[in-house]
């Protein structure tokens, strides 16, 4: 059984295979977590990410961690939040997919994830945080990820993760 745990912290200076990105369909950097990762991984993330030709909302695309102390960054785009009525659960949970799928291509065995949207996309963060655990729960034993930590940036969002995470699973884990 993988490990789901919630951490509070930055998500450049976690020790695992693969960070997440919360990133936008450019992919060639913003503020919030996408700034604080091209900062920390230097100007050659940037230089790789141009070659990518951009990336469509709810999917992600993968590049080396540079200077980052890991092996890969999963760029995900997330939605922006509108209101809920254009497809902004299921975009949202398709970006955890992608990137539990991209795990297993690298063969990534434990990753981090910040919480995608909640920042400037505005997505409401409970609804977030369920929509990340649910997914996370469905996907990741076929991925071969052993443990994912959700990085949460304040004592709020670190609140909502751990409340979530000891509430039993909806729907049966596989
Ligand atoms: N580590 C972990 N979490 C963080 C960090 C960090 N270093 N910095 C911020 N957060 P956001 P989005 C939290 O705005 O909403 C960028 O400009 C933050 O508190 O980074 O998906 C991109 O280029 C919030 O809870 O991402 C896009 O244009 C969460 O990370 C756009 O923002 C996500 O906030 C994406 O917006």
């Amino acid at each position: 059984m993988a490990e789901l745990i919630a951490v509070q912290g930055d998500i450049t200076t976690q020790r695992v295979d693969a960070i997440v990105n919360a990133a936008n369909t450019s992919l060639l950097g913003g503020g919030g977590v996408d700034g604080a990762i091209h900062r920390a991984a230097g100007p050659e993330l940037l230089a790789e990410c141009r070659k990518l030709g951009g990336c469509s909302t709810g999917d992600a695309k993968a590049t080396p961690g540079f200077h980052l102390p890991v092996k890969w960054v999963f760029h995900a785009v997330g939605p922006v939040w509108q209101g809920g009525g254009r497809d902004e659960d299921d975009l949202l949970a398709n970006c955890y997919k992608r990137c539990l799928e991209l795990a297993k291509t690298h063969q990534v065995k434990t990753i981090a994830f910040p919480a995608i949207s909640t920042g400037v996309y505005h997505f409401p963060p409970k609804r977030a945080a369920h929509i990340a655990i649910d997914t996370v729960r469905e996907f990741v034993e076929k991925s071969g990820v052993e443990v994912v930590r959700f990085v949460c940036f304040n004592a709020e969002t670190l609140a909502i993760y751990e409340q979530f995470l000891a509430e039993p699973p909806l729907k049966p884990v596989a």
